[in-house]
């Protein structure tokens, strides 16, 4: 079992350089309702450190890159995003962190909900309780 779920996206290259194209239902499997990005990270901080009771994400790292960590309660994972071209989908109920931001890392996020701060679970332990 894996907890990093890659999406690769398609990039449009020709002489000029590339584009790659994010739609909902298409390349990316639910209807976008807000999108953010991180950048100007600062060396050594991480980031997340909480999972969500309700909501699913893509994550895509534009420029730099940076290491996700996944957690569901009983397993983590690490990976690393270096690419614009592939998204890492993260559902409900997993505990995510960000390490290792590189100093140009632009993080793109794709989210299926507004922002609400109640669907946060901010706490480890509660995390696993939850989970257990
Ligand atoms: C996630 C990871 C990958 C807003 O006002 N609107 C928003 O849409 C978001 C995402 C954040 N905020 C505010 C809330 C805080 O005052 O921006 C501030 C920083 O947010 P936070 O500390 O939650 O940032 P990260 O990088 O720890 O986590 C974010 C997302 O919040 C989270 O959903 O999965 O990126």
């Amino acid at each position: 079992m894996t907890l990093a779920n890659f999406i690769a996206f398609q990039s449009k290259g020709d002489d000029r350089g590339s584009l790659v194209a994010l739609e909902s239902h298409k390349n990316i499997p639910f209807e976008i309702k807000r999108v953010y990005y991180i950048f100007d990270t600062k060396s050594g901080v991480v980031r997340g450190l909480h999972a969500h009771k309700d909501l699913s994400q893509v994550m895509v790292c534009l420029k730099g890159s940076c290491r996700v960590v996944l957690d569901n309660g009983y397993i983590k994972e690490q990976v690393v995003l270096d690419s614009p071209d592939k998204g890492l989908l993260i559902d409900s109920m997993m505990w995510r962190e960000m390490h290792d931001f590189s100093a140009d890392c632009v993080l793109l996020v794709l989210a299926n909900e507004h922002y609400d701060e109640s669907d946060y679970i901010r706490d480890y332990g509660e995390f696993l309780k939850v989970t257990r």
